[in-house]
């Protein structure tokens, strides 16, 4: 069970963060109040959440779970792929050190904690632009010594893992359909988004509600079916930002 989660506010200058998305200027109020709702959904749920504020010096700050990967025994702080995006990790660290012992990926190392997804005991680490075999390595080695074992996943289309696949619940993941094909996952019952709906497979489980993004009736009909507590979320603006409801938060 999650208990808590770390957020931190979008800043005014979120529209200059990376993006490859194509889907016009984010609006910085809508981000505000879409941000605010996922933030007091969060709440509703019962977690306590720790808001931090908006880092002037990284546009992309907001999407916290890039830098850290959080899991009962420790919190590992991650050394961000994008270069952009390397010193947001310093920020995290002492938020978290107030809730688990720390340990960091070192560079060679490279880790996006959007690629990092967890099951159970076990972990998906996804090899991309962003984490590269030096910083996934680090990371088995911390998850290896905790006793966790994990399995490394080529991410050929897609910002993180976590853009293209995720865990919705009992033995079911939400994937895109060439997720679907690889070996590590064929223990898992599937759900494939269409291919027009790939967006909807950044879906983000806390506990026993399952979040997705408002404006994909495929998928949700799809998700209905796992008879779980559904709860759409509007995230329009993070989309064009190349971000979505796993990136916004850390769950712990
Ligand atoms: C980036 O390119 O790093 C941000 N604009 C988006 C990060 C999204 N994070 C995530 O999927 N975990």
């Amino acid at each position: 069970m999650f208990t808590h989660a770390i957020t931190r506010k979008p800043g005014r200058n979120f529209a200059g963060g990376i993006t490859t998305a194509n889907l016009g200027a984010p609006d910085f109020d809508k981000i505000c109040l879409q941000h605010q709702k996922y933030v007091q959904t969060l709440k509703e749920i019962g977690l306590h959440v720790v808001e931090l504020e908006a880092l002037p010096d990284f546009p992309d700050a907001y999407f916290v779970e890039d830098t850290a990967v959080v899991f009962p025994e420790i919190a590992v702080i991650t050394h961000p792929g994008a270069k952009a995006r390397r010193g947001e990790e310093k920020f995290i660290e002492p938020a978290l050190a107030q809730f688990r012992d720390i340990a960091r990926i070192h560079p060679p190392g490279f880790v996006d904690g959007g690629d990092v997804l967890q099951v159970g005991r076990h972990f998906f680490i996804g090899l991309s632009d962003r984490t590269n075999e030096a910083g996934a390595n680090q990371l088995a080695e911390i998850l290896a010594h905790f006793n966790y074992s994990y399995d490394f996943v080529p991410v050929e289309a897609g910002l993180h893992l976590k853009s293209s696949m995720n865990f919705v619940g009992g033995k079911t993941l939400l994937l895109t359909n060439a997720f679907s094909k690889m070996r590590c996952f064929d223990n898992f019952e599937k759900i494939i988004v269409d291919e027009d709906e790939v967006y909807a497979a950044n879906s983000l489980l806390v506990n026993d509600f399952l979040f997705t993004p408002a404006g994909f009736p495929k998928t949700r009909k799809k998700l209905d079916r796992l008879g779980s507590k559904i709860i759409e979320m509007e995230v329009s603006e993070a989309r064009k930002m190349d971000g979505g409801l796993t990136c916004l938060s850390l769950r712990f």
